[in-house]
């Protein structure tokens, strides 16, 4: 089983990232054959973007992915633009791609309707590039959260329609959503989910804020007029609270409401601050560890994509073949 997923390097990954993600990855490692996880510097240069601040970044979410747990022995950790497959893939991919298809992608849209300054062709073609980064690995497994479905499922769709053109060459991977926290919530406006650039300061909890900041974010959380810690479609503050409690206890939503029941919310917040605070702090403990050591990052990330590549230059051999580009 070969696991792929790609995360953004914005060094402030926040909950939603980590619960709907890279948990996934810590935990796809025993499994992976390998388990490959990229940085994806190519997707971060579609909106406005510092380039000195592009590389920090990239070795804040390598630290950040260290300090979750991610073992370079046992997975393949590496930056995408050290890979220059990915790119060439990506045009390929065009080939098989609709127009119409990258239309209808919600991130697309919501995304470029927010972009004051240049919505970038890249921004429209995010899609086909995170198709190439799955597909170059030959893929059978994407770990992400519910925001990435629709991208994974285009995805399928580009590798399927390659196959009838081209002849069997890829592989059409599943999507692997998390049963419980695959869409954490913005805790100042529940109904959207936590976004790296949507979300407020308030709303979103960072994995590297500390307990003072946590528990402030969280006691100010926006919640209904009720008093019930109950999962329901008109308390998507408290069902936020609740999902996120589950997660962090590993149980279900219920075991949770039953544990609360007859609680008051101030009680209730306290508690998930406490929770959420306990749950992070060893993840922000050794990133302060990890980070300062930028040499030891850049070579784990520089044997990662010297293992990826191996990988994905066997894949776009096949692929050129397939398609009459290039010598043979
Ligand atoms: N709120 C969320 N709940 C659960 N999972 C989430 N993910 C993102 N937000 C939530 C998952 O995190 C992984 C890495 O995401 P990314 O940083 O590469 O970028 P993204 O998916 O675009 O989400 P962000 O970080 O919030 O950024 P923006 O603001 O750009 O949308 C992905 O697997 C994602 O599903």
């Amino acid at each position: 089983m070969r696991i792929f997923s790609g995360i953004q390097p914005t060094g402030r990954k926040h909950l939603g990232n980590y619960i709907g993600a890279i948990r996934q990855y810590v935990e796809g490692q025993d499994r992976g054959d390998p388990a490959i996880y990229c940085i994806v510097d190519l997707h971060a240069i579609t909106v406005p973007y510092q380039p000195s601040e592009l590389r920090r970044a990239v070795l804040d979410t390598t630290a950040m992915l260290l300090a979750a747990g991610l073992d370079p022995d046992r997975c393949v950790l590496f930056r995408q633009g050290d890979v220059h497959e990915h790119t060439e893939l990506c045009w390929l991919l065009t080939a098989v791609t609709a127009h119409g298809e990258l239309n209808r992608m919600t991130q697309f849209k919501e995304k470029s309707a927010r972009q004051r300054e240049l919505v970038s062709a890249g921004l429209f073609l995010y899609p086909v590039l995170q198709a190439a980064d799955v597909l170059a690995y030959r893929a059978h497994e994407v770990p992400v959260g519910e925001d990435q479905r629709q991208h994974v499922e285009l995805m399928r769709e580009i590798a399927i329609r390659f196959n009838n053109r081209f002849g069997e060459t890829l592989v059409v991977p599943e999507v692997r959503v998390p049963e419980v926290g695959a869409r954490i919530m913005d805790l100042q406006a529940p109904t959207d989910k936590m976004s790296t650039t949507a979300s407020t300061e308030q709303g979103t909890l960072y994995v590297l804020d500390d307990e003072k900041a946590i528990t402030k974010k969280i006691k100010s959380a926006v919640t209904d007029s009720g008093s019930e810690v109950r999962v329901a479609a008109d308390k998507p503050g408290i069902s936020n609270l609740v999902e996120v409690m589950a997660v962090i206890r590993g149980v279900d939503n219920p075991t949770i409401e039953r544990e609360f029941d007859g609680q008051q919310y101030g009680a209730f917040k306290q508690a998930v601050a406490e929770a959420v605070a306990d749950f992070l702090r060893p993840v922000r403990e050794r990133y302060e560890e990890l980070r300062p050591d930028e040499a030891g990052l850049q070579q784990t990330l520089a044997e990662g994509a010297e293992r990826a590549q191996a990988l994905a230059s066997a894949t776009l051999r096949d692929v050129r073949h397939a398609m009459g580009v290039g010598g043979e």
